[in-house]
C-alpha cells in the first residue's frame, strides 16, 4: 500500500511543534520536524502570545517537513490551545496582538454576564473558567480593537488563515468559546445576545475533516513546498485531537490529556447538562465524529513548570528547565515522603503566573498541612495533588454520566513523567496506559489521513491503529488506597468510594 505523509502543526502552551506522520492502513510513524518554544510576553501589563514568532515557528516547521519528506506531503492540519483569538479588520489585518488566557483582564467578567450560571450551563454545557472566550469578549467590550473588528478568528483558525487566506471557525475549538449549544452543535444565539456578542464576527463553522483551503503562494515559496497543498480542518482544539489520539481498545476508558493542563474525563455521545454536573464544574466540549469531551480542567504540569521557572530565577534548584534538570528533580520527588501535603489542583488560584512555590506552600498551610520546604518536596506535593485531582475527576465523571471505567489512558507530555503516571494509577486504583506523548499531533494526523482516504473507519479503528503502532507503557495500581482517601479528606473531599455509588 502507498504511504501518505501529513504535517501536524500542534501549538501547545509550552511549545509548538510540526510533526510529520507517515500513514498506511497498518502503519503510523511520527517524525518531529521542528519544535520551538512558546514564550508569552507582557506588554504594558497585559500578557500576550507572541503570535508572529509562533507563526514563524510554523513556517520553519513546514520547511523542515518539506525537507524531511522531499515535499511529498498530502496535507497540513493545525491544532492549538483553546479559547484565545485574534481580531481582524475588514482587509484582514490583525488589529491587536492576541491576549493570553492567563492574563487577568477577565477577572470579574463572569459576574457581568446577564444570564444565571445555571442558564448559561444548560445552554452551553461549558465549565466556568475565567478565560472562556465569552468572558474574554465581555472583558474586551469597549476596546478599540473589538469595536473595529470585522472578524474574530480562534488561534488555529488564525494560523490557518495566514497559511491559506481562507476564513473559517472549526467546531471543536468553537465549543470552548462557551457560545455553542452542545445539543445542536451550532451557535448558542440566545447566550450571545444576552452577552452583547455579535456572532457575525465568527466566520462559518467547519468540521474536522473539512477542506480548509490551500497554502498560499508566499507560504509555498517560504517553506520550499512545491505544489498547492491542502489544509484540512482537524480537531483544531488540541484536546480534541489528543482525545482522538487515545489508543483505547474498549469503550469503557477514561483519559487524561496531561501537558500544561490535565484534562481528565470521558468521551460521551451526548452532553450531560444537569445541575450536579454544573456544580461539579464539568465541561461538555465538542469532539471529533459527533462526540462530547466530558471533562474537568486540572492545573496540570503548569504548576511544576512555574515552580521550576521560579527556582531557576532564584537559583534554588540549579538543574535548569531542560529535561536533565527535570529528571533529577523527579527522581528526588520519588524519594520524598508520599502524600505529606496536598493542594486542590483544580483551584483557579493557580492559573496566573509567578510565585508558584509560595502559593502552593500557602495552600498547604491554609489546610493545616506542612508547607513543602525543598524543590523535591514541592514537586512531590504537586504530583500527589495532580494524581488526587485526576482520581476525583474520573470518579465524578463516571458518577455524573452513569458510565463505568476499566482503565485510564494518559496521553501528552506527562507520559514522560513515570512518577505522575504511577501515582495516578495508585490514586485511581485502576491500570494506567501511558502513551502516546504526542497524542494531539497523532489525532491531527489521523483525521487528515482519513479525510484524504489513506485510512478508513471511525474513532475505534483510528485508535486500533494507534494501539498497534505506538509504544505504550502500563502502570498497575500499587500501595494503600485508603491513604488517598485520607489525603482527599484534608481538602474536604468525601471519600471517593462513597461518592462513586
Ligand atoms: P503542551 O502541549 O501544553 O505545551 P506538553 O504535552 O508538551 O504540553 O507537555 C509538557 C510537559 O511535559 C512539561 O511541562 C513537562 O512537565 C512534561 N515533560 C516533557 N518532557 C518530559 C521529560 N523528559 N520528563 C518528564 N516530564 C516531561
Ligand atoms: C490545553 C487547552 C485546554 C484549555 C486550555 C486553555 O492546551 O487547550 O483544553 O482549557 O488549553
Amino acid at each position: 500500500t502507498r504511504e501518505h505523509r501529513f504535517a501536524a502543526v500542534d501549538l501547545g502552551a509550552s511549545s509548538g511543534r510540526v510533526i510529520v506522520g507517515e500513514v498506511a492502513p497498518d502503519r503510523l510513524d511520527l517524525h518531529e520536524a521542528h519544535r520551538f518554544p512558546n514564550h508569552p510576553t507582557r506588554v504594558l501589563g497585559t500578557l500576550h502570545w507572541d503570535i508572529l514568532s509562533l507563526h514563524q515557528g510554523v513556517l520553519n516547521g513546514l520547511k523542515a517537513a518539506a525537507v524531511h519528506t522531499g515535499a511529498t506531503l498530502t496535507s497540513v492540519g493545525i491544532d492549538t490551545w483553546a479559547v484565545d483569538y485574534g481580531l481582524l479588520a475588514a482587509d484582514g489585518t490583525l488589529l491587536a496582538n492576541p491576549v493570553h488566557y492567563r492574563d487577568t483582564r477577565t477577572d470579574g467578567a463572569a459576574e457581568r454576564v446577564a444570564l444565571t450560571p445555571r442558564a448559561l450551563y444548560s445552554a452551553t454545557g461549558i465549565q466556568r473558567l475565567p478565560f472562556n472566550t465569552l468572558y474574554q469578549l465581555i472583558a474586551a467590550q469597549g476596546t478599540s480593537a473589538l469595536a473595529a473588528a470585522h472578524r474574530l478568528l480562534l488561534i488555529p483558525d488564525l494560523i490557518s488563515y495566514w497559511l491559506t487566506g481562507e476564513l473559517g471557525t472549526e467546531l471543536t475549538n468553537a465549543s470552548t468559546t462557551q457560545l455553542i449549544d452542545p445539543r445542536t452543535r451550532g451557535w448558542a444565539t440566545p447566550v450571545a445576545e444576552a452577552a452583547g456578542i455579535d456572532l457575525s464576527l465568527f466566520p462559518p463553522l467547519r468540521h474536522p475533516g473539512d477542506p480548509a483551503g490551500t497554502l498560499r503562494q508566499d507560504v509555498l515559496a517560504e517553506t520550499g513546498l512545491t505544489r498547492a497543498l491542502p489544509v484540512t480542518a482537524v480537531g483544531s482544539h488540541d484536546t480534541a485531537s489528543a482525545v482522538v489520539g487515545v489508543p483505547a481498545t474498549t469503550p469503557d476508558f477514561a483519559y487524561i490529556a496531561t501537558g500544561t493542563w490535565s484534562l481528565a474525563g470521558l468521551e460521551l455521545d451526548a452532553p450531560v447538562l444537569t445541575e450536579e454536573s454544573r456544580a461539579a464544574n464539568f465541561t461538555n466540549e465538542l469532539g471529533v465524529d459527533g462526540t462530547v469531551r466530558y471533562l474537568r480542567n486540572i492545573m496540570g504540569l503548569w504548576m511544576l513548570q512555574e515552580c521550576v521557572r521560579t527556582w531557576d530565577t532564584e537559583h534554588t534548584h540549579t538543574g535548569g528547565t531542560g529535561s536533565t534538570g527535570l529528571t533529577a528533580l523527579l527522581q528526588a520527588a520519588a524519594r520524598a515522603t508520599p502524600l505529606r501535603s496536598v493542594v486542590d489542583a483544580g483551584d483557579p488560584a493557580f492559573i496566573a503566573p509567578h510565585h508558584m512555590p509560595d502559593r502552593i506552600a500557602d495552600a498547604c498551610r491554609r489546610t493545616g498541612q506542612p508547607a513543602p520546604r525543598t524543590p523535591a518536596e514541592t514537586t512531590r506535593c504537586v504530583l500527589d495533588s495532580l494524581a488526587l485531582a485526576h482520581r476525583r475527576a474520573i470518579e465524578d465523571a463516571t458518577r455524573l454520566s452513569g458510565r463505568t471505567v476499566s482503565a485510564v489512558h494518559i496521553v501528552g507530555g506527562g507520559v514522560h513523567n513515570a512518577l505522575l503516571c504511577q501515582l495516578t494509577a495508585d490514586a485511581c486504583g485502576l491500570p494506567v496506559i501511558a502513551g502516546p506523548a504526542e497524542a494531539a499531533a497523532l489525532g491531527n494526523v489521523l483525521v487528515q489521513a482519513r479525510a484524504a482516504g489513506a485510512i478508513t473507519g471511525g474513532l475505534p479503528e483510528l485508535r486500533a491503529l494507534l494501539h498497534s503502532t505506538q509504544p505504550l507503557r502500563q502502570y498497575e495500581p500499587t500501595g494503600d488506597h485508603s491513604a488517598w482517601d485520607r489525603a482527599a479528606a484534608r481538602l474536604g473531599d468525601p471519600p471517593v468510594t462513597g461518592a462513586a455509588t
